[in-house]
């Protein structure tokens, strides 16, 4: 028999019979009859066992809470439950038991502490709000993804065993590859870039990158996902307005999808207005300089300044303009001011999410970009070919998925938003 799930047996008619599976969350014996509180991924039952009707009835007495199930029964015209779902079964088949202790209690009111909750993540999401940052994160994922077929993006995939930096040589982790040296790749950036090149047009990939930065921060993974376009005959515009419109797009399947289940679990999600607001690199010297913070050109900001800034401008808003000193080779300057660049990141509050700006097409700027940065142009030579044959003006962005998902669910730590988290210390499970 099909399988009922849960959150569709009370639309189920009364006396008809039915199938569900599950997990055991309660189990309440009595003389004379058995009360299981049933789970699965969709809500839960009650399931009423009566001796005569049941032949393991007293193997099933025995189980421990969160052995697996399957039940098969009727629903009574009247039901004692309060949640007005219950089954009386007429068979019940166990799949698999549980052992005891748990190491997680799935119902105990108290969070448990958050190293026990990764180190049981296998329990930890079978708490429906737990498991919910993950559907969230599906959601606005597959709302992406559908916004960037609609407009002519192709999904790529590639390589992650690379031989060069991107991102800056320091944070790098070498893997060995046979006898010669390699890395596991930062960003997809030299592969998205070259594409143009080949002709794609527009492309999108969503993959893991990583980054061996020493410090533990509640923003910072070892490995995290990275969702990234690259667009040709394009600049920081045209990729500042892909993003803002592919972020709406993913917000408004996630409500279609998780509407209800976001507000009842306490979520403010709202589909965010477009455009986001723009904001320069030098509008925001001169408000840091107004609230009296001495901040100079060509400086970073720091952890307190963007809170400064993000006080003042909430929400997703984009810094736009950032001095061409401070970011990556690959980033083109402004054809008005050169010490700036067109480039931009993608704030929310005080929290980046996402970079991105118009790239250098030309292979003699990128090689002088090259020697500016203290890099030896030979090491990208698989790079710089792909500029000397017909490289149209393109740009792109790259977003952190982990750090999206935390803004969306309003969580303090990037890892409740990462299945296995990776971090200086982190490597089971
Ligand atoms: P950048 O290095 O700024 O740019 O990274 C882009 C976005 O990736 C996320 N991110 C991280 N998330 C979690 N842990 C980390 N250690 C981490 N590092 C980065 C952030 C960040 O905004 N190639 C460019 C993108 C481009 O221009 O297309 C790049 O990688 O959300």
């Amino acid at each position: 028999m099909e399988r009922t799930y849960l959150a569709n047996v009370q639309g189920a008619a009364v006396n008809s019979e039915i199938n569900v599976c599950g997990w055991i969350q309660e189990l309440r014996a009595l003389k004379n009859i058995v009360f299981i509180v049933l789970r699965d991924n969709t809500g839960t039952v009650q399931v009423t066992l009566k001796p005569d009707n049941i032949s393991n009835i007293n193997e099933v007495r025995e189980l421990e809470r969160e052995s697996v199930i399957c039940v098969t029964g009727v629903i009574p015209e009247r039901t004692k439950s309060t949640s007005n779902r219950e089954i009386v079964a007429s068979r019940l088949v166990i799949l698999n038991r549980a052992e005891k202790p748990l190491p997680l209690g799935i119902t105990d009111p108290v969070s448990a502490d958050f190293e026990t909750r990764l180190n049981n993540r296998f329990l930890d999401l079978r708490k429906r709000e737990n498991a919910l940052v993950f559907r969230i994160e599906s959601s606005m994922l597959w709302g992406m993804r559908r916004f960037f077929h609609s407009n002519n993006f192709v999904e790529i995939h590639t390589p992650k065993i690379v031989a060069a930096a991107t991102e800056g040589g320091a944070d790098l982790f070498g893997v060995r590859y046979f006898e010669k040296e390699a890395y596991l790749n930062q960003s997809p950036q030299l592969y998205k870039e070259i594409m143009m090149s080949a002709g794609l047009d527009r492309v999108f990939e969503v993959g893991p990158a990583f980054r061996a930065e020493q410090h533990n921060t509640v923003r910072h993974l070892n490995e995290f996902t990275s969702v990234d376009i690259e667009m040709s005959f394009a600049d920081h515009h045209d990729a500042m307005h892909m993003l803002e419109n592919s972020i709406r797009a993913g917000i408004e399947r996630t409500l279609d999808e998780l509407g209800p289940e976001i507000a009842s679990s306490g979520i403010k999600m709202e589909i965010p207005e477009v455009p986001f607001p723009r904001i320069s690199y030098r509008e925001c010297i001169a408000f840091l300089k107004t609230r009296g913070v001495d901040v100079t050109f060509g400086e970073d900001f720091s952890p307190e300044q963007l809170r400064e800034i993000g006080s003042q401008y909430s929400g997703f808003y984009f810094i736009t303009g950032w001095p061409s000193s401070l970011r990556a080779f690959y980033t083109m300057p402004s054809a008005e001011d050169p010490e700036i660049s067109n480039s931009f990141d993608l704030q929310y509050n005080e929290k980046e999410i996402t970079s991105g700006a118009q790239r250098v097409h030309d292979p003699e700027l990128l090689t002088k970009r090259f020697l500016s940065k203290g890099l030896n142009p030979d090491d990208f030579d698989f790079y710089i070919r792909a500029f000397r044959y017909g490289m149209p003006p393109h740009a792109g962005f790259g977003l952190g998925l982990e750090r999206l998902v935390m803004i969306l669910c309003n969580l303090q730590n990037i890892r409740e938003a990462t299945l296995f988290p990776r971090d200086r210390t982190r490597i089971v499970p």
